[in-house]
């Protein structure tokens, strides 16, 4: 909220036409002395809070720096570039008004809103006569409104308003989930896997929608209350208000992303599975609606009495993240299918931080060395296992790792230019292809993404 307060000798104003389709208050004519008019614009993101703390501020002022005999609310959409849209604005002023009575026993009067006015403003003059404010919501609360009530979130889940996981927005993942979460280090700063995965879901978001805008959460998903709703919403707010179109330090797992899109698409085209599991709740707005400070709708993965925030969609604009969610809840379907049974978990080939995992098998080292160079020049993220583990240990390390393409190389294999591929959705059988061949295969699976390759030895 902004507000501009001037201690006025005189204020005369009269409403001219609607500014506003129907406005809410009828027109009128007011006129005072020794007055604190107080301008005041409502932006995106003011809640009570804000609203109680403008009127300690008006009374304040109006008391003890400039003791006036009146004060006028000045509804005034001049002061901000990020307005709240009128409904709520107006009803803010309201609330703002009634706030303001609690303290204040002398004239109040609130001008119309959704008016042009004429106005005549005689300011004092004295150095304290013009002063300004900004007022921003301290702690974010999440609300959910309905009929002008307002529920913290817990009692709103507790009476059937919002779905009970959005009281905790946390997941209870099942072992399978628990054991690759981990192995996808999702749940260490110091791991790599999650940031490459992190970094391939980006370029996808940014081949796909262009240049993303990029915000960093504040501390890592703890996989047992992963990002409760509170602090995803006030990132969520930041990437809302902010007005950078730039994209800033690299990317994390609690990092959003806003972009021009609807972000259900992405998920759909990330797994299959997000179809069954995503809900969509509306964001205030018209009431009913869950208020985080932002308006749109809140995409949630859910499962079971789990859930986690995957981003926001307003208008044709998405925010999306943190991006740890969006692996989490990767993993949390894919995990449950296979536990379900005859389903082999997967990622795709493209969001696989390893996209081949190679196990050489004798002297063949310079044979790996030129494929694994070719691969991570079409973008492949690419691990050499030279460890002392067998043929069929390695291969198994592979298939833990969830790996879309693992080969084995050994003398036969550099005598014929060929590798045995071994393809994850093609579970049980392997394949004798020539070195060219599987390379092209995989740049054409990478070619729209534009990934950065890398090679990573296993010893
Ligand atoms: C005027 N005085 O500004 N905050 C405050 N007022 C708002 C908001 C908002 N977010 N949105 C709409 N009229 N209004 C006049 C000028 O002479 C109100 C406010 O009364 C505003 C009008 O709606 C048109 O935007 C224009």
């Amino acid at each position: 909220m902004r507000i501009l307060l001037i201690h006025a000798e005189e204020i005369w104003y009269k409403t001219h036409k609607p500014a506003v389709k129907n406005p809410p208050d009828p027109p009128g004519e007011y006129h005072d002395t020794n007055a604190v008019v107080a301008y005041v614009s409502i932006e995106k993101g003011d809640n009570d809070e804000v609203v109680k703390n403008a009127a300690e501020e008006i009374y304040r002022y109006a008391t003890d720096t400039v003791k006036s005999d009146s004060i006028i609310l000045y509804p005034y959409a001049h002061l901000s570039s990020t307005l709240e849209r009128p409904s709520r604005a107006h009803s803010l002023l309201v609330k703002l008004e009634l706030e303001l009575k609690k303290k204040w026993s002398k004239k109040l009067h609130r001008a119309p809103f959704g008016w042009y006015k004429e106005f005549k403003l005689h300011a004092k003059g004295h150095p304290l006569s013009e002063l300004s404010r900004t007022i921003t919501p301290t702690t974010l609360g999440v609300f959910y409104r309905s009929e002008g009530k307002q529920y913290a979130l817990s009692e709103a889940a507790k009476n059937n308003l919002v779905p009970h996981c959005l009281a905790k927005a946390s997941l209870r993942l099942n072992k399978l989930g628990r054991e690759k979460l981990d192995l996808f280090g999702v749940v260490g700063w110091s791991k790599w896997l999650a940031y490459e995965m992190v970094n391939r879901l980006l370029k996808r978001i940014t081949s796909r929608y262009g240049l993303a805008e990029h915000f960093i959460g504040g501390p890592f998903i703890d996989p047992n209350n992963i990002d409760r709703l509170e602090r995803v919403a006030e990132l969520y707010r930041t990437a809302f208000t902010s007005k950078s179109n730039t994209l800033v330090g690299s990317p994390t797992p609690s990092s959003v992303y806003k972009f021009i899109g609807d972000m259900r698409e992405f998920l759909a085209e990330v797994n299959s599975g997000f179809e069954k599991h995503v809900i969509t709740l509306k964001l205030c707005g018209d009431e009913p609606c869950l208020d985080i400070g932002v308006e749109g709708e809140l995409i949630l993965y859910r499962n079971g009495d789990g859930c986690l925030p995957l981003g926001i969609v307003m208008g044709s604009e998405s925010i999306i993240g943190p991006l740890g969610n969006l692996l989490v809840s990767i993993i949390d379907i894919e995990s449950r299918r296979a536990e379900e049974g005859d389903h082999i978990p997967s990622i795709p080939v493209w969001m696989h931080p390893i996209t081949v995992y190679i196990i050489p098998v004798g002297e063949v080292d310079d044979y790996v060395n030129t494929l694994a160079k070719e691969l991570a020049a079409v973008g492949a993220g690419v691990v050499v296992d030279t460890s002392m583990k067998g043929v069929g240990g390695r291969v198994r390390n592979a298939g833990k790792h969830w790996v879309p393409y693992t080969l084995t190389i050994g003398k036969r294999e550099v005598e014929t230019g060929t590798v045995t591929v071994r393809r994850r959705w093609k579970p049980g059988s392997q394949e004798a292809v020539s070195l060219s061949e599987f390379v092209s295969e995989v740049r054409g699976v990478l070619a729209a993404y534009g990934m950065n390759g890398f090679i990573r030895h296993l010893s």
